[in-house]
Protein backbone atom coordinates (compact mmCIF):
# COMPACT_ATOMS: atom_id res chain seq x y z
CA UNK A 1 0.00 0.00 0.00
CA UNK A 2 1.07 3.55 -0.86
CA UNK A 3 2.24 6.00 2.12
CA UNK A 4 -0.31 8.61 -0.05
CA UNK A 5 -3.07 5.82 -0.03
CA UNK A 6 -6.48 7.39 0.54
CA UNK A 7 -5.02 11.00 -0.20
CA UNK A 8 -6.34 13.65 -2.21
CA UNK A 9 -3.90 16.14 -4.24
CA UNK A 10 -4.32 19.08 -6.01
CA UNK A 11 -1.43 19.55 -8.47
CA UNK A 12 -0.96 23.14 -10.09
CA UNK A 13 2.13 23.92 -12.23
CA UNK A 14 2.73 21.57 -15.14
CA UNK A 15 3.70 22.86 -18.56
CA UNK A 16 4.81 19.82 -19.63
CA UNK A 17 6.54 16.64 -18.80
CA UNK A 18 9.77 18.08 -17.81
CA UNK A 19 8.01 20.40 -15.13
CA UNK A 20 9.11 19.63 -11.54
CA UNK A 21 4.93 19.19 -11.01
CA UNK A 22 5.07 16.45 -13.41
CA UNK A 23 7.63 14.72 -11.58
CA UNK A 24 5.68 15.02 -8.05
CA UNK A 25 2.39 13.83 -9.78
CA UNK A 26 4.33 10.73 -11.05
CA UNK A 27 5.40 10.13 -7.46
CA UNK A 28 1.87 10.98 -5.78
CA UNK A 29 0.16 8.54 -8.29
CA UNK A 30 2.33 5.80 -7.42
CA UNK A 31 1.94 6.18 -3.94
CA UNK A 32 -1.74 5.27 -3.96
CA UNK A 33 -3.23 9.32 -4.25
CA UNK A 34 -6.10 10.59 -6.17
CA UNK A 35 -5.27 13.68 -8.77
CA UNK A 36 -6.20 16.57 -9.98
CA UNK A 37 -4.57 19.38 -11.94
CA UNK A 38 -4.70 22.90 -12.77
CA UNK A 39 -3.52 24.89 -15.57
CA UNK A 40 -3.07 27.98 -16.02
CA UNK A 41 -4.49 29.13 -19.70
CA UNK A 42 -5.83 27.64 -22.72
CA UNK A 43 -2.61 26.88 -24.59
CA UNK A 44 -1.72 24.28 -21.67
CA UNK A 45 -4.80 22.54 -21.41
CA UNK A 46 -4.86 19.52 -24.17
CA UNK A 47 -0.90 19.12 -22.14
CA UNK A 48 -2.14 18.86 -18.55
CA UNK A 49 -5.71 16.78 -20.01
CA UNK A 50 -3.07 14.19 -21.39
CA UNK A 51 -0.93 14.48 -18.30
CA UNK A 52 -4.35 13.62 -16.05
CA UNK A 53 -5.18 10.89 -18.16
CA UNK A 54 -1.60 9.20 -17.84
CA UNK A 55 -1.78 9.64 -13.78
CA UNK A 56 -5.31 8.25 -13.70
CA UNK A 57 -7.52 11.64 -12.90
CA UNK A 58 -9.90 13.42 -15.18
CA UNK A 59 -10.25 16.09 -13.16
CA UNK A 60 -8.70 19.34 -14.84
CA UNK A 61 -9.56 22.65 -14.39
CA UNK A 62 -7.95 26.55 -15.69
CA UNK A 63 -7.31 28.63 -13.04
CA UNK A 64 -4.70 31.60 -14.05
CA UNK A 65 -3.40 32.18 -9.93
CA UNK A 66 -3.12 35.90 -10.79
CA UNK A 67 -6.53 36.17 -10.56
CA UNK A 68 -8.80 36.08 -7.48
CA UNK A 69 -12.00 34.76 -9.43
CA UNK A 70 -9.99 32.08 -10.99
CA UNK A 71 -8.78 30.80 -7.45
CA UNK A 72 -12.30 31.07 -6.29
CA UNK A 73 -13.97 29.11 -9.10
CA UNK A 74 -11.27 26.26 -8.65
CA UNK A 75 -12.72 26.19 -5.25
CA UNK A 76 -16.05 25.78 -6.25
CA UNK A 77 -15.22 23.01 -8.43
CA UNK A 78 -12.80 21.04 -6.33
CA UNK A 79 -15.91 21.14 -3.67
CA UNK A 80 -17.95 19.50 -6.21
CA UNK A 81 -15.59 17.39 -7.59
CA UNK A 82 -14.34 15.98 -4.33
CA UNK A 83 -16.07 18.18 -1.78
CA UNK A 84 -12.47 17.84 0.32
CA UNK A 85 -9.25 17.25 -0.44
CA UNK A 86 -5.76 16.65 1.83
CA UNK A 87 -2.31 18.12 -0.18
CA UNK A 88 -1.43 21.27 -2.41
CA UNK A 89 0.82 20.92 -4.41
CA UNK A 90 2.18 24.89 -5.55
CA UNK A 91 4.36 25.02 -8.39
CA UNK A 92 4.38 27.89 -9.69
CA UNK A 93 6.35 30.99 -10.47
CA UNK A 94 6.25 33.90 -13.25
CA UNK A 95 8.56 37.22 -13.87
CA UNK A 96 8.64 38.16 -17.19
CA UNK A 97 11.43 37.28 -19.28
CA UNK A 98 13.62 40.84 -19.06
CA UNK A 99 13.91 40.50 -15.65
CA UNK A 100 16.70 38.33 -15.96
CA UNK A 101 18.91 39.77 -18.37
CA UNK A 102 20.24 42.70 -16.12
CA UNK A 103 20.73 42.84 -12.57
CA UNK A 104 18.44 43.37 -9.52
CA UNK A 105 19.50 46.99 -9.94
CA UNK A 106 17.49 46.72 -13.91
CA UNK A 107 13.91 45.56 -11.99
CA UNK A 108 11.22 47.46 -12.88
CA UNK A 109 7.93 48.35 -10.74
CA UNK A 110 5.67 46.08 -13.02
CA UNK A 111 7.99 43.32 -13.02
CA UNK A 112 8.52 43.36 -9.44
CA UNK A 113 4.87 43.07 -8.46
CA UNK A 114 4.02 40.19 -11.92
CA UNK A 115 7.21 38.34 -9.77
CA UNK A 116 5.68 38.48 -6.51
CA UNK A 117 2.05 38.55 -7.10
CA UNK A 118 2.40 35.46 -9.71
CA UNK A 119 5.15 33.66 -7.31
CA UNK A 120 4.34 34.35 -4.29
CA UNK A 121 0.92 36.04 -3.11
CA UNK A 122 -0.72 33.13 -4.79
CA UNK A 123 0.52 30.75 -2.24
CA UNK A 124 -1.41 32.69 0.39
CA UNK A 125 -4.44 33.31 -1.99
CA UNK A 126 -4.61 29.84 -2.83
CA UNK A 127 -4.03 28.93 1.19
CA UNK A 128 -6.46 30.74 2.15
CA UNK A 129 -9.38 30.06 -0.54
CA UNK A 130 -8.82 26.05 -0.72
CA UNK A 131 -8.21 25.66 3.54
CA UNK A 132 -11.80 24.97 4.36
CA UNK A 133 -11.64 21.83 1.65
CA UNK A 134 -9.18 20.41 3.87
CA UNK A 135 -10.96 20.60 6.99
CA UNK A 136 -10.65 18.17 9.23
CA UNK A 137 -7.69 16.30 7.01
CA UNK A 138 -4.04 17.24 8.70
CA UNK A 139 -3.89 18.48 4.98
CA UNK A 140 -0.13 19.16 3.67
CA UNK A 141 0.52 22.30 1.25
CA UNK A 142 3.95 22.09 -0.60
CA UNK A 143 5.63 24.75 -2.86
CA UNK A 144 8.94 25.10 -4.74
CA UNK A 145 11.90 27.23 -3.85
CA UNK A 146 15.57 28.10 -4.76
CA UNK A 147 18.91 28.73 -3.65
CA UNK A 148 18.64 32.01 -4.93
CA UNK A 149 16.80 32.92 -1.98
CA UNK A 150 19.41 32.74 0.23
CA UNK A 151 22.57 34.13 -2.00
CA UNK A 152 23.41 35.69 -4.66
CA UNK A 153 22.72 33.81 -8.09
CA UNK A 154 23.66 35.96 -11.04
CA UNK A 155 20.78 37.17 -13.43
CA UNK A 156 17.88 34.89 -10.84
CA UNK A 157 17.31 38.78 -9.89
CA UNK A 158 13.66 39.80 -8.61
CA UNK A 159 13.06 35.93 -8.91
CA UNK A 160 15.51 35.42 -5.75
CA UNK A 161 13.90 38.13 -4.17
CA UNK A 162 10.18 35.94 -4.68
CA UNK A 163 11.76 33.21 -3.36
CA UNK A 164 12.95 34.73 -0.34
CA UNK A 165 10.09 35.88 0.51
CA UNK A 166 7.90 32.59 -0.70
CA UNK A 167 10.16 30.67 2.04
CA UNK A 168 9.17 33.55 4.69
CA UNK A 169 5.00 32.87 3.85
CA UNK A 170 5.90 29.07 4.03
CA UNK A 171 7.20 29.77 7.57
CA UNK A 172 4.38 32.72 8.64
CA UNK A 173 1.41 30.34 6.64
CA UNK A 174 2.19 27.48 8.64
CA UNK A 175 1.85 29.28 12.14
CA UNK A 176 -1.81 29.97 10.77
CA UNK A 177 -2.74 27.06 9.54
CA UNK A 178 -1.28 24.85 12.43
CA UNK A 179 -4.27 25.58 14.72
CA UNK A 180 -6.14 23.95 11.86
CA UNK A 181 -3.89 20.35 12.28
CA UNK A 182 -2.35 21.46 8.56
CA UNK A 183 1.07 21.71 7.55
CA UNK A 184 3.20 23.74 4.84
CA UNK A 185 6.92 23.30 3.74
CA UNK A 186 9.32 24.06 0.80
CA UNK A 187 11.42 22.18 -1.31
CA UNK A 188 14.62 24.30 -2.81
CA UNK A 189 15.46 22.35 -5.75
CA UNK A 190 18.59 22.34 -7.42
CA UNK A 191 18.69 23.52 -10.86
CA UNK A 192 16.26 21.43 -13.83
CA UNK A 193 15.97 21.73 -17.54
CA UNK A 194 12.53 22.75 -17.73
CA UNK A 195 10.32 25.96 -19.15
CA UNK A 196 10.55 28.41 -16.70
CA UNK A 197 14.68 27.57 -16.42
CA UNK A 198 14.84 28.66 -19.55
CA UNK A 199 14.02 32.22 -19.18
CA UNK A 200 16.93 32.90 -16.90
CA UNK A 201 19.48 34.33 -18.65
CA UNK A 202 22.80 31.95 -18.81
CA UNK A 203 20.85 28.87 -17.37
CA UNK A 204 22.71 26.62 -18.89
CA UNK A 205 26.01 27.98 -17.67
CA UNK A 206 24.51 27.87 -13.98
CA UNK A 207 23.37 24.59 -14.67
CA UNK A 208 26.49 22.84 -15.60
CA UNK A 209 28.76 24.72 -13.40
CA UNK A 210 26.19 23.47 -10.20
CA UNK A 211 25.92 20.26 -11.60
CA UNK A 212 29.73 19.59 -11.70
CA UNK A 213 30.52 20.91 -8.05
CA UNK A 214 27.76 19.12 -6.05
CA UNK A 215 28.86 16.33 -3.78
CA UNK A 216 27.45 13.97 -6.01
CA UNK A 217 28.53 15.64 -9.24
CA UNK A 218 25.54 14.73 -10.93
CA UNK A 219 22.22 16.96 -12.01
CA UNK A 220 18.95 16.16 -9.77
CA UNK A 221 15.80 14.78 -10.78
CA UNK A 222 12.13 15.90 -11.25
CA UNK A 223 11.64 12.46 -9.75
CA UNK A 224 14.10 12.80 -6.95
CA UNK A 225 11.99 15.84 -5.93
CA UNK A 226 8.39 14.13 -6.51
CA UNK A 227 9.82 11.29 -3.57
CA UNK A 228 10.55 14.16 -1.39
CA UNK A 229 7.20 15.53 -2.19
CA UNK A 230 5.53 12.39 -1.61
CA UNK A 231 8.02 11.96 2.12
CA UNK A 232 6.85 15.67 3.14
CA UNK A 233 3.03 15.39 2.32
CA UNK A 234 2.51 11.90 3.70
CA UNK A 235 1.85 11.48 7.50
CA UNK A 236 5.96 10.11 7.94
CA UNK A 237 6.37 14.22 8.28
CA UNK A 238 3.66 15.00 10.61
CA UNK A 239 5.87 16.64 12.87
CA UNK A 240 7.31 19.05 9.83
CA UNK A 241 5.55 22.61 8.97
CA UNK A 242 7.49 25.54 7.69
CA UNK A 243 10.73 24.06 6.33
CA UNK A 244 12.94 23.97 3.54
CA UNK A 245 14.27 21.02 2.32
CA UNK A 246 16.97 21.17 0.14
CA UNK A 247 16.99 18.59 -2.96
CA UNK A 248 20.27 19.83 -4.41
CA UNK A 249 22.31 17.05 -4.47
CA UNK A 250 24.15 18.90 -1.65
CA UNK A 251 25.22 21.72 -3.79
CA UNK A 252 23.91 24.03 -0.81
CA UNK A 253 26.28 22.87 1.84
CA UNK A 254 29.78 23.97 -0.11
CA UNK A 255 31.89 26.81 1.17
CA UNK A 256 34.20 26.65 -1.69
CA UNK A 257 34.19 25.14 -5.47
CA UNK A 258 35.87 23.30 -7.76
CA UNK A 259 39.23 23.01 -4.67
CA UNK A 260 39.44 19.32 -5.14
CA UNK A 261 39.84 19.43 -9.04
CA UNK A 262 42.66 22.02 -8.29
CA UNK A 263 44.40 19.99 -5.98
CA UNK A 264 44.29 16.92 -7.98
CA UNK A 265 45.30 18.75 -11.18
CA UNK A 266 48.52 20.23 -9.31
CA UNK A 267 49.26 16.51 -7.47
O1 LIG B 1 15.57 24.73 -12.04
C1 LIG B 1 14.36 24.75 -11.90
N1 LIG B 1 13.55 24.44 -12.91
C2 LIG B 1 13.77 25.09 -10.57
C3 LIG B 1 12.45 25.46 -10.45
C4 LIG B 1 14.67 25.02 -9.40
C5 LIG B 1 14.01 25.33 -8.16
C6 LIG B 1 12.71 25.73 -8.09
N2 LIG B 1 11.95 25.80 -9.23
C7 LIG B 1 10.56 26.21 -9.09
C8 LIG B 1 10.07 27.31 -10.01
O2 LIG B 1 10.51 28.58 -9.60
C9 LIG B 1 8.57 27.13 -9.85
O3 LIG B 1 8.14 27.72 -8.63
O4 LIG B 1 9.71 25.14 -9.36
C10 LIG B 1 8.43 25.62 -9.74
C11 LIG B 1 8.01 24.92 -11.01
O5 LIG B 1 8.85 25.33 -12.06
P1 LIG B 1 9.35 24.39 -13.24
O6 LIG B 1 8.76 23.04 -13.13
O7 LIG B 1 10.80 24.56 -13.32
O8 LIG B 1 8.81 25.14 -14.55
P2 LIG B 1 7.62 24.96 -15.58
O9 LIG B 1 7.59 23.57 -16.09
O10 LIG B 1 7.79 26.06 -16.59
O11 LIG B 1 6.34 25.24 -14.69
C12 LIG B 1 6.08 26.47 -14.07
C13 LIG B 1 4.65 26.78 -14.34
C14 LIG B 1 4.27 27.52 -15.60
O12 LIG B 1 4.74 27.09 -16.71
P3 LIG B 1 5.09 28.19 -17.90
O13 LIG B 1 6.36 27.64 -18.39
O14 LIG B 1 3.93 28.10 -18.80
O15 LIG B 1 5.27 29.57 -17.28
O16 LIG B 1 4.11 27.74 -13.46
C15 LIG B 1 2.80 27.98 -13.97
C16 LIG B 1 2.77 27.56 -15.41
O17 LIG B 1 2.11 26.35 -15.59
N3 LIG B 1 2.40 29.35 -13.94
C17 LIG B 1 1.16 29.71 -13.56
N4 LIG B 1 0.13 28.95 -13.10
C18 LIG B 1 -1.00 29.61 -12.82
N5 LIG B 1 -1.14 30.93 -12.95
C19 LIG B 1 1.10 31.09 -13.72
C20 LIG B 1 -0.12 31.71 -13.39
N6 LIG B 1 -0.29 33.04 -13.49
N7 LIG B 1 2.30 31.54 -14.20
C21 LIG B 1 3.08 30.47 -14.32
Amino acid sequence: MGVLEGKRALITGIANERSIAYGIAKAFRREGAELAFTYANEKLKARVEEVAQELGSNLVFECDVSKDEHIKALKDWLSESWGSFDILVHSIAFAPKEEFKGGVIDTSREGFKVAMDVSVYSLIGMTRELLPLMEGREGSILTLSYYGAEKVVPHYNVMGIAKAALECTVRYLAYDIAKHGHRINAISAGPIKTLAAYSITGFHLLMEHTTKVNPFGRAITIEEVGDTAVFLCSPWARAITGEVVHVDNGYHIMGVFGREEEIRRRD
